[in-house]
C-alpha cells in the first residue's frame, strides 16, 4: 500500500459528523433524560446505522489517492471507521470539508496543525465558502481537485505550497483518470464499488448545491472508461455497485449506451434518477437488465407548486405515480425521497404522500424536513425573508441531522401545528408491520428493504424525540 521511499507522507481524511446518518443519534442526549436501555440502545443503533446503511468509501479521496506524484506516498483515513494514525509520521492532512460538518473538520485542522501537521482543505464547503475556511489550513483547494491534486503534491516536495489552488475550469471527464482503491481498507465498508459516471446537474432545484458546486453542463465520462473501472473493480470486490451520479439518467442517450453496454458484466447496482426514467421503456429495460437493484428518486413535494417554488420543473405531480409504479414494475426497487415543508405545502400534505407511499408501492420511502445548507437559493432566501431560525451565519447550526431539527418556519403552516404534522405522519408511516409489509412486495433485495425500513423506525421515531423537544421550547 505505502511506497517505503517516499519522501512526503499524505493522510487524505474523510470526517465523521457527529449528527445525520454518520452519528445517528439525538441532537440534544446531554439534556435529555433517558435510561441506560435506552441510551445504550441508540448508541448500538448508531453503530449499526454507520455500518450498515451508507458504509461507502468517499469517492473523493479515492479519486486524489490515485493521482501519484513520484515521492509522495498517500493514504485514506476514514474517521467513521478508523482512528487517527498518529503514531506515524505525515507531512500533509488533507481533509475533504462537508457543509454539514464543518466544526469537526476544523477542529481536526486546528488540532493536526498543532502537531506540526500542514492542513489543506478541500470539498464542497471549501469550495463554496473559501473565505470562512482560510484561517483553518494552510492551504485551500476551491473546486474538483482531480487534476490539480498533483500540482499540490509536486509544491509539497518543493516546500512551496501556496496557501489557495482554484480549479478555473471544470475537468472534463472525458479523459481517463483511473480510480484505485489502493489506499482503502475495504474490508470497512459495505461496498466499495463506488463509481461516478457524470457530474453537474441540469437542473437548478433551489434546496441543493450540486449546480452550484459541479456546474450546470453535464459532463460525462467515455463509456469505456466506466466499463473499464467496473471490471478492475470487479477483481478486487464483487460486490454491489453504486453509481453516485446525481441523476443517472440525465443524458438518456449516453445512459442507455452505458447500462446496455454493462449488462454482460452481470452485476448488481444502485443509483440515482428521476421519474422521467418511468416514462422510457427503452431506457428502463436496459437498466433492469444491467442488474439495477434499487434507485433513489427524488419526488420531493406531490404537488406541482411546491416543486416549482423550489425551482424544481422537471417531475409533474401528474406523472410521477406512473412512472413509479413503471419503474417497479421493470424489477427495481424505488427509495422515494420526499421534501415535507416546501413553500406550498399545506396541513393536508401528509395524507397524500401517505397515500401516495401505500398506491405506488414505494419501497423505502425517505419523508425529509426541507433542509437549507449555506450556500443554496433557498438558504439566501430565507434568509432574506427572515425565516431562518439559527443565526444565518453560524453554519455550524446548519449541520447535518436526520429530520431532527426545523431550522426555518414554513411558509402557510404555523411550527406548532407543522412539528406535530410531520412526527404523526412519519409514526404512522415508520412502523415495524410497514417495513415488514414493504420487504415483502419489494420486487428484489428485499433484505436490504427490510433493512432500511427497520433503521428508519428507529431513525425516524428519534428524530421525533428531537422535533418533540423543539417544540416544547417554543410553547
Ligand atoms: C455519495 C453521497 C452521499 C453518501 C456519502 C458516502 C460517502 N462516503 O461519500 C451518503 C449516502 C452517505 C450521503 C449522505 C448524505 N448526503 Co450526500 N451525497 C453524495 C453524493 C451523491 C456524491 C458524493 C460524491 O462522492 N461525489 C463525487 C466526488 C468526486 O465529488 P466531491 O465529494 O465533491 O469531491 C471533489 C471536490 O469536492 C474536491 N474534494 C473533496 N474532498 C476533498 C478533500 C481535499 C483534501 C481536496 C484537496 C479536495 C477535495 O475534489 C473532489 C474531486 O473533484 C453528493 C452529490 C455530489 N454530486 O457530490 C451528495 C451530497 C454531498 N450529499 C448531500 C447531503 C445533504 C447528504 C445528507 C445530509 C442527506 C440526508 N438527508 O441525510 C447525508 C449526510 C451524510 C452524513 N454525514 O450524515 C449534499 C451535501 C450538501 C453540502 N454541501 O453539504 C450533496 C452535495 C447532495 C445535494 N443534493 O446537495 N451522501
Ligand atoms: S436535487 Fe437533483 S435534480 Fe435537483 S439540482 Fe440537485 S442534483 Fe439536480
Amino acid at each position: 500500500m505505502r511506497d517505503m521511499e517516499a519522501e512526503k507522507k499524505v493522510l487524505l481524511i474523510f470526517i465523521q459528523a457527529d449528527s445525520g446518518v454518520d452519528g445517528a443519534s439525538l441532537l440534544d442526549s446531554a439534556s435529555a433524560k433517558r435510561g441506560l436501555l435506552s441510551v445504550l440502545k441508540d448508541s448500538a443503533m448508531s453503530n449499526i446505522i454507520r455500518r450498515a446503511q451508507f458504509a461507502i468509501p468517499p469517492l473523493s479521496l479515492m479519486i486524489l489517492s490515485s493521482r501519484n506524484v513520484p515521492g509522495v506516498s498517500q493514504s485514506i483515513c476514514d474517521l467513521r471507521f478508523e482512528k487517527l494514525p498518529l503514531h506515524e509520521h505525515w507531512d500533509l492532512a488533507g481533509i475533504s470539508v462537508q457543509t454539514g460538518a464543518v466544526k469537526p473538520a476544523f477542529e481536526l485542522a486546528g488540532f493536526l496543525r498543532s502537531r506540526g501537521i500542514k492542513v489543506v482543505l478541500g470539498g464542497p464547503y471549501v469550495t463554496v465558502f473559501p473565505d470562512r475556511c482560510r484561517e483553518h489550513g494552510d492551504a485551500l483547494v476551491i473546486g474538483e481537485a482531480d487534476d490539480i491534486w498533483e500540482e499540490v503534491q509536486r509544491d509539497l516536495l518543493a516546500g512551496q505550497l501556496k496557501p489557495v489552488y482554484r480549479v478555473d475550469t471544470y475537468p472534463d471527464l472525458a479523459i481517463d483518470r483511473p480510480v484505485s482503491k489502493s489506499a482503502l481498507d475495504i474490508s470497512s465498508y459495505f461496498t466499495t464499488n463506488v463509481v461516478q459516471t457524470t457530474r453537474g446537474c441540469p437542473y437548478s432545484c433551489d434546496f441543493c448545491n450540486v449546480h452550484v458546486m459541479n456546474g450546470h453542463r453535464l459532463r460525462h465520462r467515455t463509456t469505456a472508461s466506466v466499463l473499464k473501472e467496473v471490471e478492475t473493480s470487479l477483481k478486487q470486490d464483487k460486490r454491489i455497485f453504486f453509481f453516485l451520479d446525481d441523476t443517472v439518467n440525465a443524458n438518456e442517450l449516453y445512459a442507455e449506451k452505458l447500462f446496455t453496454e454493462l449488462i454482460p458484466y452481470n452485476i448488481q447496482w444502485v443509483g440515482q434518477a428521476t421519474t422521467a426514467l418511468g416514462e422510457k421503456p427503452k431506457l428502463l429495460e436496459a437498466f433492469a437488465r444491467s442488474g439495477c437493484g434499487a434507485l433513489l428518486i427524488g419526488i420531493e413535494s406531490l404537488a406541482d407548486g411546491s416543486n416549482h417554488a423550489h425551482q424544481k420543473f422537471h417531475n409533474p405531480a401528474a406523472r410521477q405515480s406512473a412512472c413509479i409504479r413503471n419503474i417497479r414494475d421493470a424489477g427495481i426497487c424505488v427509495y422515494g425521497s420526499f421534501i415535507y415543508g416546501l413553500d406550498g405545502d399545506t396541513l393536508d400534505m401528509p395524507a397524500r404522500l401517505e397515500e401516495f407511499i401505500e398506491e405506488t408501492g414505494v419501497d423505502v420511502p425517505g419523508i425529509n424536513l426541507l433542509r437549507p445548507i449555506p450556500g443554496t437559493a433557498v438558504f439566501d432566501r430565507l434568509a432574506a425573508e427572515g425565516r431562518l431560525i439559527p443565526d444565518p451565519d453560524d453554519h455550524d447550526a446548519f449541520r447535518f441531522s436526520w429530520a431532527q431539527e426545523m431550522l426555518y418556519v414554513p411558509k402557510s403552516v404555523p411550527l406548532k401545528q407543522f412539528i406535530p404534522s410531520y412526527t404523526a405522519m412519519t409514526g404512522r408511516v415508520f412502523t415495524v408491520p410497514n417495513a415488514m409489509k414493504r420487504a415483502m412486495k419489494a420486487p428484489r433485495l428485499r433484505s436490504a428493504v427490510l433493512m432500511f425500513n427497520l433503521l428508519y423506525v428507529h431513525m425516524y421515531s428519534m428524530a421525533r424525540k428531537d422535533l418533540h423537544r423543539q417544540l416544547s421550547i417554543l410553547d
